[in-house]
């Protein structure tokens, strides 16, 4: 072991750091060419850069646990901030059992019912910004649309809801270090945590919504009433503050690339490839780790039991060996086999979802805008589990 340790590469590269998150690509860069697992020594992890380790790690659940924690923390060594997802967080045979309850709630059916819906929404929300002419895309759209759409789709009433935007804060903050950003955000644990508690409860859920589709599992008896609420949770957690930051990135990737804006321009029935694209070009979600529950390999180098893995998706998304013109952003290629959302039995539950919303929203704005200028300064939330912009200064040019 000890020989093999020694050819191994390592790295400082922090994936939490603020320039990181201005930035990670250069870095990412030298990763991959260090090699396919990367010993980071700011935090004692394994980081795996490559898009076919990526995926084959993704790929072998039981090789690679969830059960340990999706984040940093070693849930094998450490007890969990808040109770576990009993999706994200766990292994088969409990994970089997929860996803096909929310595989069924967020089917191809469901989504086609609610694509109409959401895009005279959309069309409602875009349209008086473009008449106004320029706006924050992240306080005006990215911020506005997700917490006005998915909450509603859950079956929550409207009362609190800037309290997801502290929840998801927390939640994508439970990924990263114990640092000040996540204590600051954990002071407001008492009071968030129950409001959220109360709002997956069975009678706060509206009939026929996606959440009293889930205690309809639970009236199966195929979860209990305690993993109904759990699983409400995740849809919360999980559905908003990801979406709502893809959706920045997404604006933020075409406002960069006017000749790609103009493509989409002219024919807005591109939104959807274009956000898939924008995801694989700048993600929002740039990693996701599993832990080892016993000694295994990753690309013939031996890895111990419980050694938590940085999985780089946002890297493996711009590996030159996998896609052409990789840091080039072009909403025509062919996208698909990205790894964005992820890939095997935890690939995106919601990525329907996400999609349903990111297209709603970019071909509302494709329909109106003939080109997009950003007026000011970009600024990156501090968030460490996600990659967002906290604003996003825009003028949109009429068609
Ligand atoms: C959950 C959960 C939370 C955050 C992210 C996520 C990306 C799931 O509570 O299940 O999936």
């Amino acid at each position: 072991m000890a020989v093999a340790a020694a050819r191994v590469a390592s790295s400082d590269f922090d994936p939490f750091s603020s320039e990181t998150r201005r930035n990670p690509y250069a870095a990412y860069e030298r990763l991959r060419a260090a090699g396919p697992v990367v010993r980071l020594t700011r935090y004692d992890i394994w980081a795996v850069p490559g898009f076919a380790e990526v995926k084959s790690v993704l790929e072998d659940h039981a090789n690679f646990s969830s059960a340990g924690g999706a984040g940093l923390a070693n849930y094998f060594k450490q007890k969990p901030w808040r109770p576990p997802s009993i999706i994200l967080e766990a292994d088969p045979p409990l994970h089997t059992r929860t996803r096909a309850v929310l595989a069924r709630v967020l089917s191809p059916g469901v989504m086609r019912r609610l694509a109409d819906e959401f895009k005279a929404r959309a069309v409602t929300l875009i349209d008086p910004l473009v008449e106004a002419g320029s706006f924050d895309a992240i306080r005006d759209i990215a911020e506005v649309f997700p917490i006005s759409v998915f909450p509603d789709a859950l079956g929550i009433d409207q009362e609190g809801r800037e309290n997801f935007l502290t929840y998801g804060a927390m939640v994508f903050a439970g990924f990263g270090p114990e640092n000040d950003y996540f204590r600051e955000l954990m002071a407001k644990a008492a009071t968030v945590l129950p409001w959220v508690a109360a709002k997956c409860q069975r009678q706060a859920l509206r009939p026929g919504s996606f959440g009293a589709q889930i205690y309809q599992a639970v009236d199966a008896g195929e979860i209990s009433e305690e993993e109904g609420a759990l699983l409400v949770r995740s849809l919360l957690s999980a559905g908003l503050d990801t979406t709502i930051s893809a959706i920045g990135m997404s604006l933020y990737s075409l406002a960069r690339a006017p000749a790609q804006w103009a493509v989409l321009a002219g024919n807005p029935t591109l939104a959807r490839s274009a956000f898939d694209e924008t995801l694989r070009y700048d993600s929002a979600a740039p990693f996701v780790f599993r832990t080892t529950p016993h000694e295994t390999v990753i690309a013939g180098v031996p890895i111990d039991g419980h050694e938590k893995i940085l999985l780089l998706v946002a890297s493996a998304n711009r590996d030159a060996t996998r896609w052409e013109r990789a840091d080039e952003l072009d909403i025509t290629r062919r996208v698909s086999g990205h790894v964005g959302f992820g890939v095997g039995i935890h690939g995106c539950v919601g990525q329907m979802v996400a999609r349903l919303e990111a297209e709603a929203v970019l071909s509302a704005l494709a329909a109106r805008v003939s080109r997009i200028e950003i007026t000011g300064d970009v600024a990156y939330r501090e968030s460490t589990g996600l990659r967002a912009l906290s604003c996003l200064p825009l003028r949109v040019i009429p068609k």
